[in-house]
């Protein structure tokens, strides 16, 4: 089981920590329904070296879009020998016939359901073409074949997904695309999730749900669950939910530090494209003073290049994000995901300008942008990213916390992730990103010694008149 790396990993630009946070889950929880009798390998190409010389009955190949060229060459470098190539994931589902070029069998949607039912069909030497995921559940699922992960790789080998997709519909989002045909919204039984992270060794977990307050009954009993269990742990989730009730408290109760939160653009004209105006300050504002005063830090995602997106948009976030103390930030570079409604409207529009899937990274202009050329676009989110992390920005930001211990955790966590990328590539090199947990779990501890249960009129939303959900860009 091969998941290829990005031709970029050979270029100066290549950021080894980035690649090195979280093991291929995916392929990892396919893995769960080969027999005990099959020998599995997994191979992350983004941290170690793969080679093209053995002979295995199976090649399973996990396909994004920025990977889907290496992942073909992978793929016809077998087939060429007679070896049989299944592919699967994002991209196989977004670009199924350029896909099936390069594969025996290719796979659409989650493999959960479908990969099982290839290898009984592949067993009885009647495997078919394509595969489409229509069924979806998650209950019962074989648990997660961990033990083919190489946990010294990574540094979060315990990432964890407990839901699949997300209950909303952004336009501009891979999930409508990938879910189609069936449910675009699942969870895992309480018991069988709480199992999971029982399984998980250490303190410090990573969800890498979609939006982990999606499904807020389930998020709830969840939250109870992993009460009194002592983890830290990350997630994601969208603006809304973080202003709804009080399952964020209860979040952070069970031992949530830090939360990726879609804020997608500072510009309110943007949100007219899903024709919810919101008032972004008002909004934003809160969910940054509910996130701060529970003492969870934010990575706050911002997308540059909308259409309402003029030249002053790069210095206006980085403003914004830097007074509000968002702890870490991550721009995107507006993207079209082929099978998204953002790339249909564009192409109907004739401003598709590339069609390199090695480009759709979200640092690269593949469209032409309306209010702004491609250059002022590329060279406006470069400068947001020097202007977020200078020292004068990381600690202007720090110093917008309440308490002393907060704003030391920001600073070190800020300035850890972007600073300091040759001692990183030490560690990567040196096979000892293990030896960094205790400090990651160091950074997460919390800031207030008890969760503070404000009123929600304090942050002016309830769950009776929770406004509509505002992210509209994939994170
Ligand atoms: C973790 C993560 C990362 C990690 C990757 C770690 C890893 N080793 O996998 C890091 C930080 C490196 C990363 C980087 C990037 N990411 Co990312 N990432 C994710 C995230 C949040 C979770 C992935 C995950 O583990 N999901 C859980 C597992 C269980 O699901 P899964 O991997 O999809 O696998 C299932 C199916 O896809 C399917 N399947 C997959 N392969 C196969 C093969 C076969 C044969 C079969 C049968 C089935 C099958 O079955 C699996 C089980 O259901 C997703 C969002 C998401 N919710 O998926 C974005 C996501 C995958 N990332 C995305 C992007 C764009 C990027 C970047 C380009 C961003 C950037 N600017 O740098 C880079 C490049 C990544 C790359 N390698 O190409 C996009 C991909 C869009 C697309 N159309 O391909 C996503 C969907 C986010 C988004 N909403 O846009 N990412
Ligand atoms: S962008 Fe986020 S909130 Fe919107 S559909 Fe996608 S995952 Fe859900």
């Amino acid at each position: 089981m091969i998941l290829p790396s990005l031709l970029e990993a050979e270029s100066p630009a290549w950021r080894p920590v980035k690649y090195s946070l979280f093991p291929p889950l995916g392929l990892a929880t396919l893995a769960a329904h080969c027999s005990p009798d099959d020998e599995v390998t997994i191979v992350d190409q983004h941290v170690e070296p793969l080679s093209l010389n053995d002979e295995p009955d199976l090649v399973v190949i996990q396909v994004y879009i920025t990977n889907a060229y290496r992942a073909y060459a992978i793929a016809d470098s077998y087939r060429a020998r007679g070896i049989y190539v299944a592919l699967g994931g994002l991209h196989v589902t977004s670009c199924a016939s350029e896909a099936a070029l390069h594969a025996d069998t290719i796979f659409t949607g989650p493999g959960d359901e479908t990969f099982a039912q290839f290898l009984a069909d592949l067993r009885k030497g009647k495997p078919k073409p394509v595969y489409k995921s229509v069924t979806r559940s998650l209950i019962g699922i074989p648990p997660i074949r961990r033990d083919l992960i190489k946990r010294r790789l990574y540094l979060v080998p315990n990432s964890i997904v407990v839901t699949r997709g997300c209950p909303f519909h952004c336009s501009f989002c891979y999930k409508d695309a990938f879910f189609k045909g069936g449910r675009s919204f699942y969870t895992q039984r309480v018991d069988e999730a709480l199992a999971e992270i029982n399984r998980l060794p250490g303190r410090h977990l990573y969800f890498l749900d979609d939006h982990l307050l999606g499904h807020r009954k389930f998020a709830a009993n969840l939250f109870d669950g992993m009460s009194g269990m002592g983890r830290l742990f990350q997630g994601a989730a969208t603006v809304d939910s973080i202003l709804r009730g009080n399952l964020i408290e209860k979040a952070a109760t069970a031992g949530l530090r830090s939360l990726f939160v879609g804020f997608e653009s500072v510009n309110s004209a943007n949100h007219s494209v899903t024709g919810k105006v919101q008032n972004i300050n008002r909004e934003y504002n809160a969910v940054v003073k509910r996130l701060d005063d529970l003492g969870i830090m934010i990575n706050g995602s911002f997308v540059f290049g909308l259409d309402h997106d003029k030249p002053d948009v790069f210095d206006r976030t980085v403003d914004w994000a830097v007074n509000q103390g968002i702890t870490t930030a991550t721009f995107h570079i507006a993207t079209p995901y082929p099978g998204t409604a953002y790339h249909h409207e564009l192409c109907e529009q004739n401003r598709i300008t590339s069609e390199n899937w090695d480009n759709y990274d979200t640092r690269h202009v593949v469209f032409e942008p309306k209010l702004m050329d491609s250059k002022t676009l590329v060279d406006g989110y470069h400068r947001a990213y020097q202007n977020f992390y200078s020292w004068r920005n990381i600690t202007f930001a720090s110093l917008q916390h309440k308490s002393v211990k907060h704003r030391a955790k920001h600073f070190a966590y800020s300035a850890g992730w972007r600073k300091f990328e040759p001692l990183w590539d030490a560690v990567i090199r040196t096979r000892q990103l293990r030896t960094m947990t205790p400090m990651l779990e160091g950074v997460l501890s919390k800031v207030t010694a008890t969760v503070n249960q404000k009123p929600e009129s304090e942050y002016g939303s309830s769950e009776a008149d929770s406004p509509k959900p505002i992210k509209f860009f994939p994170r």
